[in-house]
């Protein structure tokens, strides 16, 4: 399949986008920013970035200033110097002062989290997410909104979830001939549909929110739950002439989420609208095989679909479970090998455009290149896919794939911060981790030929 022509082709193309963004740098990076310096820190602090990660993950569910400075001192005391001088000076101050220094320390925290949660979060009420949205489509970008709050606990709770996904709908409703569609090729041709084919309405949901008790040994019991939840949530994108993409989380919750995915396209009320989704991870061995199946089903029922693919956002948590229970790893160990895997699937896909509508979901200019040389080696049509990345992570990168003419769409979350801690942890594991494609590109200044090597090649060299 490796041909050294090709190669080159996607690494010119690679070299072209990044020649684009000679000079810029994504604000999480930007090291002018407050973001980009706590980045910088984080960066540079390995067990301080262990311990705010911890530290943000129970930070919710501290209620009071005692048990705020208790966490406080478990997580950060036990090695004072890994603080930044700034918290060690408040340290000090909330130890010593107490009640006074608690609060401003209190304060002080939740005053930075909500600033990381401002970067990649959309807003925190629907009326300001509506306004980023209707921003982002001024600059040419279309949207897939997420609300946050995946993790449930309670029946109340699910149903919470439920309905804000119903309510952002009737929100985005009020925008429905508002919005004008991006044109296909100069002319605009309709009020619902971008580029010719892509819904403007767009959502994506996490399942595990809609039934907090979802498990395999459960299988048909929560396949059922789930659809129940999600139903009404897809009646109404229809309504919407809109998309509904299926996200996928951990590997436990695989199977559920791909029969879901399956069962709700097949419904007889359904089976008529193709705007359904379902995302697929390159990080996990599976990913080859359930591919296969799913094209194999989607040809066989005459049901076109619509695949996100993307690298996958819980490789700690699943290479650390594995090893915990002593189980072989679901995931690739080596990240070529995660993005070789995503360059066959994406070939797969589009190889099969006329069934599956294709969503690149990655910041990896490497990757990006080699979907944009696939498709056009394979003739697919522009209107057959599209490149996605995050809200806030890869600015540069987003406006070059756009200027080249590319079709890009912003994953959107939105909500409560609070809410949005398990999201905001893995934002901040992926950025700084010591594989992080947006880290080698604009904090290390890693070669481009470095940068857009062909994963093939890097591993046979390992
Ligand atoms: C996540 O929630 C983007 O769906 C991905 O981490």
């Amino acid at each position: 399949m490796f041909s050294e022509d090709f190669d080159q082709r996607i690494v010119s193309q690679g070299k072209y986008f990044f020649e684009q963004i000679r000079d810029e740098k994504p604000t999480l990076f930007n090291t002018k920013k407050w973001i980009g310096r706590t980045m910088a820190w984080v960066m540079s602090n390995d067990d301080f970035k262990t311990q705010l990660f911890s530290f943000i993950s129970v930070f919710p569910s501290l209620q009071t200033s005692q048990a705020l400075m208790q966490h406080l001192r478990e997580y950060f005391l036990a090695k004072p110097d890994n603080l930044p001088p700034i918290l060690r000076h408040l340290m000090k101050l909330g130890t010593r002062g107490g009640l006074l220094g608690n609060k401003v320390l209190q304060k002080l925290i939740a005053f930075n989290i909500k600033t990381i949660g401002k970067q990649f979060i959309i807003g925190e009420t629907t009326f300001r997410a509506m306004l980023t949205l209707e921003n982002l489509r001024e600059k040419g970008y279309a949207f897939t909104v997420a609300a946050l709050g995946e993790k449930t606990l309670t029946k109340e709770e699910e149903i919470h979830y439920q309905q804000t996904y119903l309510q952002l709908l009737n929100d985005m409703e009020h925008h429905k001939y508002e919005w004008t569609a991006f044109p296909m090729t100069g002319i605009s041709l309709n009020y619902v549909q971008d580029w010719g084919s892509a819904p403007i309405m767009q959502i994506s949901i996490k399942l595990s929110g809609l039934f907090s008790k979802i498990n395999v040994m459960d299988f048909e019991n929560s396949v059922q739950e789930i659809l129940e939840r999600l139903k009404p949530i897809y009646r109404k994108v229809i309504q919407l002439e809109g998309t509904l993409t299926i996200d996928m989380e951990m590997y436990q919750l695989k199977n559920i989420t791909l029969e879901v995915f399956r069962r709700l396209r097949s419904d007889a009320e359904f089976k008529d609208y193709p705007h359904l989704g379902i995302v697929l991870q390159a990080y996990l061995k599976e990913t080859s095989e359930d591919l296969s199946k799913l094209i194999d089903w989607g040809k066989l029922n005459h049901l076109p679909f619509e695949i996100r693919l993307v690298k996958g956002a819980y490789w700690d948590y699943e290479r650390i479970l594995a090893e915990q229970k002593g189980w072989e790893s679901p995931v690739w160990l080596q990240k070529a090998q995660t993005d070789m895997a995503f360059e066959t699937l994406a070939r797969e896909i589009l190889n099969n455009s006329n069934l599956c509508y294709f969503a690149c979901g990655s910041h990896n200019i490497r990757s990006i290149a080699s979907v944009w040389e696939t498709a056009k080696e394979l003739g697919v049509p522009s209107s057959r896919y599209e490149f996605q990345l995050l809200y806030g992570m890869a600015e540069p990168i987003s406006k070059a794939i756009k200027e080249a003419g590319g079709h890009v769409r912003f994953y959107c979350p939105y909500g409560k911060i609070v809410a949005g801690m398990g999201y905001l942890i893995r934002r901040l594991i992926e950025n700084t981790s010591n594989e992080s494609f947006l880290r080698h590109s604009f904090v290390e200044n890693l070669d481009t030929e470095v940068l857009l090597q062909n994963p093939q090649k890097l591993l046979k060299q390992v």
